[in-house]
């Protein structure tokens, strides 16, 4: 397998300014007609024209008219090189291909009522011969025919410009796409579908017609995506200034997709889970995940389709701008605060494990193998934490004036994540060249904070470090742009209930400031501290690091409830809940739980001074990945028993409290998905699931209650998760049994039920799991049921997947090898657990030695890259 460098970018040799595709659908064989307006880029057009195809039978290939000769071209391998000496003309190909065998999902494949495209990143090449690469933009037009019974809708990209009946029942359509754009956002559907339609007015008047397009059986849960995309234009009209620029918004529905969705200009296709919503089948999680992946795809309309990429190595470019515009967009829509700590907790448990890791890259990574491979937290989560520093220096009107020049500069164009920041700087006239380590160096950077107060100058010194393990690429990193978010808190110790915040200047209302880190070691001295104040510290998590400092647990209980950051008050009860586990794991007979910490809990809850989501999120202790990376030196089924017993102690400490939430909290409130309600909703059910782990006779009888009477899937879906926790096998086995026979007609739905259960961690977990993957709703060529067994368990199921046999592993290994034969993207992403070998010390050996019998085998491109690199 050949690597791919950055440092090797150089423009094509030829551009292809018009497409025109002809795709002549019939069942078990495609043909597929392209003909390609051929432009040479003056500067490199003496050399040949070299096409890219995978898997194509060619038929005929043609230039200006003229059939070509055996000498006039090459196949070999993927590529196809035209030896004329070309100048501007038409290039002609004809190929045929099977998508009915395409399991790869990757080009134009079958998922039951439907043929439907995946091409972003390489599937255009699967589809035709093409210089198949973000920079070369053309304009497409598009002709689909099938037979009108097996296919009556016919979709591609743009508007519809022509469609008509043919002979022995087959049908036409004809799309012209007037947006030059790269073949990764073609996109074609031809199928059964039925389809549901919303409007909507842009400010200048256009109107938009939407249609989403779904299997008939699930007309009655398109309403939800279509009320988010309305939201989302809207707002990104008014955030933005930027409107929508087709006369229709299509959305297709697909049951078989690697995976979320995908943003093919005017034509998105979504996998059903990320789509599909209503109250009786959608869980409140499901609702918000709807309305920020449709925002997505939607913000890609400008943020990746109008200006793209130049190469795939800047594919954080779009992608981590766009995740910073949804993440944006669902804070304005729902709770900021209840956002910000949903995406630090992946951040923190799952983007920090992959920085830490052999696959660690720069969220512009220097090389790769198999660009499929970087899809990944860091390009994506952490791409959008670098937009999100970018802003928060800029402020709200630099932050605009910035993105209003990037648009209107680079629209039409394909560009770099230098090209981005060049705007910032416009904007502001401020320097970011070392800002943009944050794009070439990976690893976590880890900041370490100290302070001195003295008393009688009365003025309070904060001294930061700033350090970052080596990673493959990187191996000495040079300091960080690190902004830190910050204030200090009065009354250390005295625990009053005011917040007073230190006046950090002249002005006493300035109680916060952003300090900007960019030294290796540097300190900050702030006057007129009258007494020793507790720092708080990378307020709303201001920037992607490890962060200590030694606070005293007073100091983090002052944070816990005086803080005027919300979310810094959060983080504190994180760190008392580390505190309790690490006691936990040091002495598990006779450890000590913060009496302080569990009392400010429940004042907390008392009061209901925060909102309920946040609270929720309070009471749940950091998961086991979170807490490994934070204690590297114990073994993973230690820190999975210290936090149980953690969570024990909690419970029991607020059971009574807890209870009176459980069954009567917002009981008899009418069922509602707005931000309010889902937050009231995540209060109860994490009040029940803490009951049931506490052992608390009375759980049982209210989650059973719960599970039958519940009038939505959120709370039923609790109620069974905690009858699991609870364990009482009858009752247990029962109410899965019961829900499987209430939901066996919604795919979603059981796929929840799926992962429900491959994450009950018991000593039979592993057999459950070879017994589900039996079950006639499982299906292996399904991703979306595969990641609902297989990830759940391999990520989730801590004593099931860790078991000391090994048994865990070498399923997992097993697994990995025979979907890699179907679908190499998925079997890359799912081997992922096995290449975090080198934090499980003895266990790590045998999940070493499991991911080198993967390797011994013949292997795709996908699961060949991340198994070398992380045997590394
Ligand atoms: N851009 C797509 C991801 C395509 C993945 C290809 N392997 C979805 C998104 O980020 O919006
Ligand atoms: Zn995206």
């Amino acid at each position: 397998a050949q690597t791919i460098y950055l440092k090797d970018y150089r423009q094509p040799n030829y551009w292809i300014d018009q497409t025109e595709l002809d795709v002549n659908i019939t069942p078990g064989l495609t043909h597929v007609k392209a003909r390609l307006k051929i432009r040479p880029n003056k500067s490199l057009a003496n050399e040949p024209l070299v096409l890219v195809g995978e898997g194509l039978t060619t038929h005929h290939i043609a230039w200006n008219g003229r059939a070509l000769g055996q000498g006039d071209y090459a196949i070999k391998g993927d590529s196809l090189t035209i030896f004329l000496p070309l100048s501007e003309g038409w290039l002609e190909t004809e190929v045929s291909f099977n998508p009915e065998e395409n399991t790869s999902l990757e080009g134009l494949y079958r998922s039951r009522t439907m043929y439907c495209t995946q091409c972003e990143a390489q599937g255009f090449r699967k589809i035709t011969w093409y210089l198949d690469r973000p920079d070369v933009m053309s304009v497409f037009s598009t002709r689909i025919e099938a037979d009108k019974i097996q296919c009556p809708i016919l979709l591609s990209n743009g508007n519809l410009i022509e469609a008509g009946e043919l002979e022995g029942g087959r049908h036409y359509a004809r799309w012209y796409d007037p947006f030059k754009k790269p073949s990764y956002l073609f996109a074609l559907v031809a199928g059964d579908l039925a389809c549901k339609t919303g409007s909507f007015t842009t400010e200048s008047g256009r109107p938009v017609a939407i249609e989403v397009y779904v299997e008939p059986k699930d007309l009655d849960k398109c309403d939800h995506a279509i009320d988010s995309l309305k939201r989302a234009m809207a707002w990104d009209e008014r955030t933005y200034g930027l409107e929508y620029d087709l006369d229709r918004y299509m959305i297709v529905a697909v049951d078989d997709f690697n995976m979320g969705a995908m943003e093919n200009k005017g034509l998105n296709i979504f996998n059903t889970s990320c789509v599909l919503a209503n109250s009786k089948t959608t869980t409140d999680l499901g609702f918000q995940r709807v309305e920020a992946v449709v925002a997505h795809e939607y913000f890609h309309n400008w943020s990746g389709n109008r200006v793209t990429c130049r190469d795939w190595f800047q594919l954080s470019l779009k992608e981590g701008f766009t995740v910073y515009r949804d993440a944006q967009f669902s804070a304005d829509m729902n709770s900021a605060t209840v956002k910000r700590i949903e995406d630090v907790n992946v951040l923190r448990s799952a983007q920090f494990a992959e920085d830490a890791g052999p696959l660690a890259h720069a969220v512009r990574p220097a090389s790769f193998i198999e660009i499929s491979n970087f899809y990944t937290l860091t390009v994506y989560e952490k791409g959008a934490e670098i937009v999100r520093m970018l802003a928060n220096l800029l402020g709200v009107d630099a932050f605009r004036k910035a993105t209003d020049y990037y648009f209107s500069t680079y629209d039409g164009q394909a560009v770099t994540c230098d090209d981005f920041v060049a705007a910032m700087e416009y904007a502001c006239a401020k320097d970011f060249s070392q800002f943009k380590r944050w794009y070439s160096q990976a690893g976590t950077p880890e900041v370490t904070v100290s302070d001195h107060y003295d008393a009688d100058a009365n003025t309070y010194t904060l001294s930061f470090t700033q350090s970052c393990r080596p990673t493959p690429e990187t191996e000495h990193k040079l300091p960080f742009h690190i902004p830190v978010a910050m204030g200090l808190l009065g009354d250390a110790g005295s625990l009053k209930l005011q917040p007073k915040d230190f006046a950090l200047s002249d002005d006493a209302d300035n109680t916060h400031t952003v300090l900007e880190l960019t030294e290796a070691s540097q300190s900050f001295v702030f006057s007129n501290v009258f007494e020793q104040p507790v720092p708080s510290l990378f307020r709303g998590f201001s920037a992607p690091v490890n962060v200590r400092f030694n606070y005293s647990e007073a100091q983090l209980i002052q944070l816990l409830k005086l803080d005027s950051d919300e979310f810094n008050r959060w983080s504190a009860s994180q760190e008392l809940a580390v505190i309790a586990v690490n006691a936990a794991l040091q002495e598990p007979a006779a450890f000590r739980v913060s009496e302080y910490w569990l009392e400010a809990l429940s004042v907390i809850i008392d009061q209901q001074l925060i909102e309920p989501a946040v609270i929720a999120y309070m009471l749940q202790v950091p998961s086991v990945s979170y807490l490994h990376d934070r204690s590297p030196q114990h073994d993973v089924l230690a820190i999975y028993a210290a936090r149980e017993k953690v969570v024990k102690v909690l419970a029991h400490s607020l059971e009574n409290q807890l209870t009176t939430i459980a069954c009567c909290y917002d009981a008899n409130a009418a069922y509602q998905v707005d931000a309010a309600s889902i937050g009231r909703r995540a209060l109860r059910n994490t009040a029940l699931l803490l009951l049931a782990h506490a052992g608390v006779p009375s759980a049982s009888e209210l989650a059973l209650g719960q599970f039958r009477s519940a009038n939505n899937m959120t709370d039923q879906l609790a109620a069974l998760k905690a009858l699991i926790v609870i364990d009482e096998s009858d009752i247990t086995a029962e109410a899965l049994d019961e829900f499987y026979q209430q939901w066996r007609h919604e795919a979603l739905v059981v796929n929840q039920w799926f992962s429900l259960q491959a994450a009950v961690e018991s000593e039979k977990a592993l057999t459950r799991l070879e017994q589900l993957t039996q079950h006639p709703a499982f299906q292996w060529s399904n991703p979306n049921k595969v990641r609902a067994l297989i990830s759940v368990f391999s990520n989730q199921n801590v004593t099931g997947f860790h078991c000391d046999s090994g048994a865990g592993y070498k399923w997992l290994a097993d697994v990995v090898v025979k979907v890699d034969k179907s679908n190499p993207q998925l079997a890359a992403r799912l081997v992922t657990p096995l290449t975090r070998w080198a934090k499980y010390a003895e266990r790590g050996r045998t999940m070493r030695q499991e991911l080198a019998r993967i390797a011994a085998q013949p292997l795709s491109k996908d699961l060949f890259e991340v198994t070398e690199k992380a045997l590394k």
